[in-house]
Parts: structure tokens; C-alpha cells; sequence
């Protein structure tokens, strides 16, 4: 009896050892220990011992059955770790491997253009100034000196929501929003871009289009600050060479006004079809604070003096990159819109 059990040891342990996978130990488990296994009929046959051999016997056949029992447990955990290093081997990810290409987008021709003009004059020292797109009467047009009867508040050529509010027609009220808060402390010198809005549809011209406005006021601000100032803004904007040209110009806001040409950038001021042959292309309009804007604002027009100058943005990026046709900026066709950087 004993030997046989040493045997059945012998075998168990060399099978369990040499088992490549879990079917094999279930059937190791059922040939060992199962109703009908080799232990379990060793177990049954006790009986037959001389009883001072039986307790020995049981003992060692017992002993057997949990250490058969624990390589089995042992060998299955082994499996089971093998069999998942196996699938992890197999599903192992290059992390070294370059990545999937990612499309970078790019910045609207507009936004390249506003933030050139910004960074322009911020460089000498204006600050961005922003106000609501939906604006009431008293800023969009009183409080800029335009009278009751000017064409600009014609229910024609504005947005109304009401009599009394609409949807801007320049970023103007921006600044008069600005001085109020600021008066009486000097000096103002600000920026105002964003979008405006006006009954206008062609080819030039957009409902929705976008402004930067500026305005400086301080003691002593003379009409040939306004020039230096728009002359460094065209020469950064559109080369270092280039020349303005002042021409007069009416504006309610401003007295005197005058528009600004550039020197053609088509033929350099040779005349030709850009140009109307002129030579000068319109790029904004300017003058100095009529003082009953800088009154009605909270300054002394007694004290202090201002210049203020608009563009248009869509305009000015038409003229640096040669486009003929407003409505390309604004149909979203990447063929026009991936040209831009
Ligand atoms: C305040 C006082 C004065 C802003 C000015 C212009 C001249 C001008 C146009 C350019 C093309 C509008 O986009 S456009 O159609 N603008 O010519 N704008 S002076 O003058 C101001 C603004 C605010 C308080």
C-alpha cells in the first residue's frame, strides 16, 4: 500500500508538472482525486490493511491528496499567468511608433490681419477696447454727433431691433463707452476692433464686416500725431517704403476728417487697373474728435484734443493679398482659405 502511494506521488507530481494547459489539469484532477480516481480508490481500500497499518497508511494517502491538491492550484495559477503574458505579448502596443498624422488648422485671412493691425498699434501703446455688437441709438449715432436726419439712420441701411436698438454700424460707440468710464483721466489711447454691421451686399461690401477703430486724447494731441501715426501703421502693415496721401473727408465724429491713401502696392503709384489708374488706394478714413463727441463723453474740449481713424479689416486684407471678391472670406472654401498664413 505504501509503495503504491509513493507511486501514485511519483506519477502525479511528474504529470502535473508536464500539464500545458487547463483541460489537462481538469483531467488530472478527475484521474486523482475524482470519485473514481486512483486516490480516491486507494482511500477505499483501508479497509483491507492490518488495522496497525491503517493509520500510517491514511496519513500518507491524506498527505498526498493536499499536496495533490496544491500543485494543482499551484500549476493552475501558473497557467493562468503564462496564458496572459501570452496575450499581452501578443497585443503589445510600439509606443516608439510615430503617431497618426493630425491635420493642423490655420487662421482665418481675417484674423491674421486683425491681429497684425492690433499688434501694430498696441506696439504704440493702445489698448484693445470691446463693447456689445447690439448697441442703442444714443451710442451708435447721438452721442457721435450724427443728427436725427442722417442717411446712416435710415431703417434702410441699419439693423433695428427697435426704434432705439440695433445692431452696430461702427465700433465708434466702443470708444465713447470707454471715454465715459475713463474721463476725466488722461490720456486715452484705444483700439476698438470687432464686428459691425450695415445693409450692404456686393461684391465689396458684407452685412456683417469687421472695423478697428482708434481713438487718442490727451493735452496737446495734434492732426500731426494723427499722421505720424498713420504713417507708421502703413508702413508696417504694407512695407517700409510706402507713402500716404491725406485727402479731406466729411464725418460727423471728426472735424476735420480726411481719408488715407497708400501709395498703389499693384503698380507702386504707376496707375493701373487696381488703382482706377489713380495711383492711391483708399485704405481709411481719420480726423480730429469733433468736440462735441469729446463733450458728450465726459472731456473738456476746452482742455483736451483727439484723433480717431477707422478701417475696414476685410478691406485691408483684400488690398495685402490681391482678393477681388468680399463674399471669399466669408464662404468657407478651404481651397481660398488654405492659402493663408
Ligand atoms: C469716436 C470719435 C471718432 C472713427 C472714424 C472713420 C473716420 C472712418 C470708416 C473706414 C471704413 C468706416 O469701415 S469703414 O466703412 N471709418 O472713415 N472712422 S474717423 O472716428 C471716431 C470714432 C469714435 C468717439
Amino acid at each position: 500500500m505504501l509503495d503504491r502511494i509513493a507511486q501514485l506521488e511519483e506519477e502525479a507530481l511528474h504529470e502535473i508538472k508536464a500539464a500545458q494547459d487547463m483541460e489537462a489539469l481538469k483531467e488530472l484532477r478527475v484521474r486523482y482525486l475524482g470519485k473514481k480516481g486512483a486516490l480516491t480508490a486507494l482511500l477505499r481500500r483501508m479497509g483491507e490493511l492490518d488495522p496497525e497499518q491503517r493509520p500510517a497508511a491514511g496519513r500518507k494517502a491524506n498527505n498526498l491528496r493536499k499536496k495533490i491538491e496544491e500543485l494543482l492550484g499551484c500549476k493552475e495559477e501558473e497557467l493562468r499567468e503564462a496564458a496572459a503574458a501570452a496575450r499581452l505579448e501578443e497585443e503589445r502596443i510600439d509606443v516608439t511608433l510615430p503617431g497618426a498624422p493630425f491635420k493642423l488648422g490655420r487662421k482665418h485671412p481675417l484674423t491674421l490681419v486683425l491681429e497684425e493691425i492690433t499688434a501694430i498699434f498696441t506696439g504704440l501703446g493702445f489698448q484693445v477696447a470691446r463693447g456689445p455688437e447690439i448697441e442703442s441709438e444714443y451710442y451708435n449715432f447721438e452721442a457721435l454727433n450724427l443728427p436725427a436726419d442722417h442717411p446712416a439712420r435710415d431703417m434702410q441701411d441699419s439693423f433695428y431691433f427697435t426704434p432705439q436698438i440695433l445692431l452696430r454700424t461702427h465700433t465708434s460707440p466702443v470708444q465713447v463707452r470707454t471715454m465715459e468710464l475713463t474721463a476725466p483721466r488722461l490720456p486715452v489711447r484705444i483700439i476698438a476692433p470687432g464686428k459691425v454691421y450695415r445693409r450692404d451686399d456686393d461684391a465689396t461690401h458684407s452685412p456683417m464686416f469687421h472695423q478697428v477703430e482708434g481713438l487718442a486724447v490727451d493735452r496737446g494731441v495734434t492732426f500731426a500725431d494723427l499722421k505720424g501715426t498713420l504713417l507708421l501703421f502703413a508702413r508696417e502693415m504694407f512695407g517700409p517704403e510706402q507713402r500716404i496721401r491725406l485727402r479731406p473727408s466729411f464725418f460727423p465724429f471728426t472735424e476735420p476728417s480726411a481719408e488715407v491713401d497708400i501709395a498703389c502696392i499693384i503698380c507702386g503709384g504707376e496707375g493701373c487697373r487696381t488703382c482706377g489708374h489713380s495711383g492711391w488706394l483708399e485704405i481709411l478714413g481719420c480726423g480730429m474728435v469733433h468736440p462735441r463727441v469729446l463733450e458728450v463723453s465726459g472731456y473738456d474740449p476746452e482742455d483736451v484734443t483727439g484723433f480717431a481713424f477707422g478701417m475696414g479689416v476685410e478691406r485691408i486684407a483684400m488690398l495685402k493679398y490681391g482678393i477681388d471678391d468680399i463674399r471669399l472670406l466669408f464662404s468657407n472654401d478651404l481651397r481660398f482659405l488654405r492659402q493663408f498664413r
